[in-house]
């Protein structure tokens, strides 16, 4: 089956992070690299490794990420300026860990999205 990653540790509280929110289907707690003020994952208890592997089965899940990612906003007082978030996936999307997380940065103006598209 699928590989567990440091993810799943901290979801089990087996090794240490900030955890802001948790409850049977998800857990949100700040990234240890922070790339805004407030930069919060938001992923699965369950491992889902990538977008890709995500089905119908996990439409519940998914649509409690968003939901609760909206509220972890408003509870670090980021809403109303507002906020960004991102999934990354597989190799070109940089994603370095393979277990589904939605990333939530805000407390200052991003940049834009994305840097200009590269000549080939
Ligand atoms: P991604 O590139 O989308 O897979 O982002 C993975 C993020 O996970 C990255 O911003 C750093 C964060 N991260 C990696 N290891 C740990 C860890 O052990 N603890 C916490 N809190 N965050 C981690």
């Amino acid at each position: 089956m699928f590989k567990e990653t440091i993810f799943s540790k901290i979801i089990r509280r087996e090794i240490l992070a900030d955890i802001v929110y948790q409850d049977e289907l998800i857990t949100g707690f700040r990234d240890i690299s922070p790339k805004a003020p407030i930069h919060i994952l938001i992923v699965p208890n369950i491992l889902i490794p990538t977008l890709n592997d995500v089905t119908i089965v996990h439409q519940q899940i998914l649509g409690h990420m968003l939901i609760i990612a909206s509220k972890i906003a408003y509870k670090e007082k980021i809403s109303k300026n507002g906020y960004r978030l991102i999934i990354n996936c597989n190799e070109h999307g940089a994603q370095e860990i393979y277990h589904l997380h939605i990333h939530l940065l805000g407390g200052q103006r991003l940049g834009p999205m994305l840097t200009t598209l590269k000549n080939k």
